[in-house]
């Protein structure tokens, strides 16, 4: 937990006092009033292609500027980790090695696992970490988001699209998901409710489940598409990160519905994207960094946001879904947003 702002206000004084150099609180935290607060992004991929992570990216940088334009200090670096995971251990322990950064902020569910030795052995160093969950260690603070409901809307537009009569949908009660890779949010939240949301359409629904290997892979991402195309699927989510965008253009290409996770993307391919489930990572970003700047931020415990708080939702007011998808479908979508925001259908994630 932060320390109190009289206390920190007293301990400032006392600091300036003894004129020492690089001052460092009884917590560990160094004078933040006097110099600049420094915050690293620890990317676990690249940024560029995952909605995630530049979504990440750019709320942090965003925080950074709103510290700076209400006078205090900050200055952020972006650390791309690469695409080799079994890497990013070292260099989380490298960054935290380095004392440069007073914050270190990250995003996916793998990183409080990557994170708990680094925090033993640099227990000074304060983590703040989006898409993930964990508790019970005060200097890591987790954010994630209610992927039960924002799979479920995408389930439930894929299944709507493929009983409709849209020019590529087919007869079959077949929906595609391509996934980067397998992890526990993905097998165990994000799959099951995209299949849940289809099968509220018609029970008959069933998913055709396929895996990149990876989050950069972008002609796998095309082949397995126009594979699960052939084998009769009529729309596919893809959740691949860099891999996403060739997964989207086949669907042009040979025919067939492409949904979106995470942030807008209708314009991905006009005409062919019919659903947006996104989570609002960017301005969630934006304001915990902020706050943890401030030192208003609760420290140590673990937050769940969804439809009703505001941090899960459909795209529905985009000019290139409401050319797409027709009003009777369109209808039935908001009709299901309604009934999770007024809490009605309740879709909790354990
Ligand atoms: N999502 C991406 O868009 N790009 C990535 O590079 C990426 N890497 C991930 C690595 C691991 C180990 C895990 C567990 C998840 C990763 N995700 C990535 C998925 C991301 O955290 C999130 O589950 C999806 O974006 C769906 O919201």
């Amino acid at each position: 937990m932060k320390t109190s702002r009289p206390i920190v206000a007293l301990i400032s004084l006392i600091a300036a006092i003894s004129l020492c150099s690089a001052p460092v609180f009884a917590d560990g935290k160094k004078d933040r009033a006097k110099r600049e607060t420094r915050v690293a992004v620890f990317v676990p991929g690249v940024v560029s292609g995952s909605p995630v992570y530049e979504m990440l990216a750019s709320g942090v940088t965003k925080a950074a500027a709103d510290a700076n334009a209400s006078g205090i200090k900050v200055s952020v670096q972006i650390v791309e980790a690469g695409t080799r995971q079994a890497d990013w251990g070292t260099k989380m322990t490298a960054l935290a090695a380095s004392g440069d950064y007073d914050l270190i902020v990250s995003s996916n569910p793998a990183i409080p696992e990557i994170i708990a030795p680094v925090s033993a052995q640099f227990p000074k160093q304060e983590f703040l970490v989006f898409d993930a969950y964990a508790s019970g260690n005060p200097r890591v603070t987790t954010f994630r988001y209610n992927q039960r409901e924002q799979a479920y809307l995408s389930g439930y537009m894929a299944a709507l699209v493929s009983s409709s009569k849209m020019k590529y949908a087919n007869a079959q009660k077949k929906i595609g998901l391509i996934a980067g890779q397998e992890y526990p949010a993905m097998n165990g939240i994000i799959l099951p409710a995209y299949l849940e949301g289809a099968k509220a359409v018609d029970p008959a629904f069933e998913v055709d489940f396929r895996v990149v290997g990876n989050w950069y892979d972008a002609s796998k991402g095309a082949e397995l598409a126009r594979a699960m195309k052939a084998a009769g699927c009529d729309v596919i989510l893809p959740i691949s990160g860099g891999a996403n965008q060739r997964g989207v253009e086949a669907a042009k290409e040979h025919g067939f519905y492409a949904a979106w996770f995470d942030d807008n993307g209708y314009a991905k391919a006009p005409g062919y994207v019919v659903s947006s489930s996104v989570m609002a990572q960017e301005r969630l970003a934006r304001e915990k960094t902020l706050e943890w700047i401030k030192g208003t931020l609760a420290t140590g415990v673990p937050t769940t946001l969804g439809i009703k708080e505001g941090y899960v939702n459909f795209v529905s007011d985009d000019p290139l879904y409401l050319e797409t998808v027709p009003k009777a479908l369109r209808d039935k979508q908001a009709a299901l947003v309604s009934k999770l925001a007024s809490g009605e259908l309740a879709l909790p994630v354990k």
